[in-house]
């Protein structure tokens, strides 16, 4: 198999992932800013089919509606010539020192205001140049110490905010859907929103729950030390996976938004057998930052690394759930069992009671000494994982 990306494999990229500059707590830039136009027409050169962008990532924070204008028009015109598309944009709520509380949850009444109307004007852009999908990422929402933040009352406002977004979306005829981010911390000490089952939780108190789902990022949840795979499952399975953001993460420490297929290569593994089988048919987006080790030149590299892994492990992942061995592995499990209802169909709860081999003639112990076989399972994963069979 050819691991060269093609745009039939929808892979896409955010401006300020290659554009990244290499700023971090503790030192200056090491590269210098990407020019959106040039970027388009780089990622085009790599097979990938959509770039994603936040408001200031394409126009620099301040700029004059006339200069507005400039840069959207040469971002378009960059599109038109490469044929890539915008499937999802977002808003920068988090850059400056406005939203050093926060933005939809900031105590301050007027920053809340001033945040809402930052993001419709930028839904508008985004619904104007296509995109389907408007990712949030609560950037700054939450707190440093206990009583700065009332948790609850946020909330609220939090909720007041994307039913306002919501009503707008619906207002304007936009075929539209949010993607809401989780992160547990970073850049606030907590955050409020943490994890996708937080998201999940929140989106069912939403007036139109329909129009949210989550856009879970891989490193987001190991840094809370969850099983991403698993998180994922979830969301596929209350229907909400709207979109994702790919990259890779060494367990709990700092947001290391390495290229993906870094970090917890396992990991990365069952994620791609679980997007590529479990139904999601939307972006393969990339949220990586290119080490700031690198120059122009590793930029590149990093971002083809991420989708050549993604083939690689699509390779490895179709390989093991193709192998006879393995579904002999599997049955061996009883992931097949597991499949079927626990009840029969029509059967009642009287007619469960009345099953004396459910309870009073079932062998507890014969039960509890049949083994899993998970262990061999697992290795015949490794193995593929590992190319060390075919
Ligand atoms: C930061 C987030 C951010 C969102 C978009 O940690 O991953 O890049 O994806 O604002
Ligand atoms: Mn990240
Ligand atoms: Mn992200």
């Amino acid at each position: 198999m050819s691991y060269t990306p093609t745009p039939e494999d929808r892979f896409s990229f955010g401006l300020w992932t290659v554009g990244w500059e290499g700023r971090d707590p503790f030192g200056e830039a090491t590269r210098q800013a990407l020019d959106p136009a040039e970027t388009v027409r780089r990622l085009a050169g790599l097979g990938v089919y959509g770039v994603t962008f936040h408001d200031d990532d394409l126009i620099p924070f301040g700029s004059s509606d006339a200069e507005r204008e400039e840069h959207i028009k040469r971002f378009r015109k960059a599109l038109d010539e490469t044929g890539l598309v915008v499937p999802m944009a977002t808003t920068n709520l988090f850059t400056q020192p406005v939203f050093k509380d926060g933005a939809f949850t900031a105590n301050d009444r007027d920053v809340r205001r001033y945040a809402l109307r930052k993001t419709i004007r930028n839904i508008d852009l985004a619904a104007e140049l296509g995109a389907k999908t408007y990712v949030a990422w609560g950037g700054r929402e939450g707190a440093e110490s206990g009583a700065a933040k009332d948790v609850r009352t946020a909330l609220e406002r939090m909720k007041e905010a994307f039913d306002v977004l919501g009503a707008h979306v619906v207002e304007q005829g936009y075929d539209m859907r949010f993607a809401i981010e989780p992160k547990p911390n970073e850049p606030r000490g907590d955050m409020i929103l943490p994890t996708i089952g937080h998201v999940l939780a929140f989106i069912e108190q939403l007036e139109r729950p329909d129009m949210y789902g989550v856009n879970p990022e891989v490193g987001h949840e190991q840094m809370a030390g969850l099983n991403f795979p698993h998180g994922i499952a979830q969301a596929l399975w209350a229907g909400k996976l709207f979109h994702i953001d790919l990259n890779g993460q060494n367990g709990i420490k700092y947001d290391q938004d390495l290229r993906f297929g870094a970090g917890d290569l396992r990991a990365a593994f069952w994620l791609v057998d679980l997007l590529e089988t479990g139904g999601y048919d939307g972006p393969r987006h990339f949220d990586f930052k290119p080490p700031r080790t690198e120059d122009i030149d590793g930029v590149w590299a990093s971002a083809a690394g991420c989708m050549r892994n993604y083939l690689i492990l699509k390779e490895r992942a179709a390989a093991f759930r193709a192998d006879p061995e393995v579904q002999e592995a599997l049955r061996a499990s009883r992931l097949d069992e597991l499949a079927l209802p626990t009840l029969g169909e029509g059967e009642t709860v009287a007619d469960l009671l009345a099953d004396r081999s459910a309870y009073e003639d079932f062998d507890v112990k014969a039960a509890a000494e049949r083994g899993m076989a998970f262990e061999r399972l697992d290795q015949l994963a490794m193995d593929h994982l590992l190319a060390a069979r075919d």
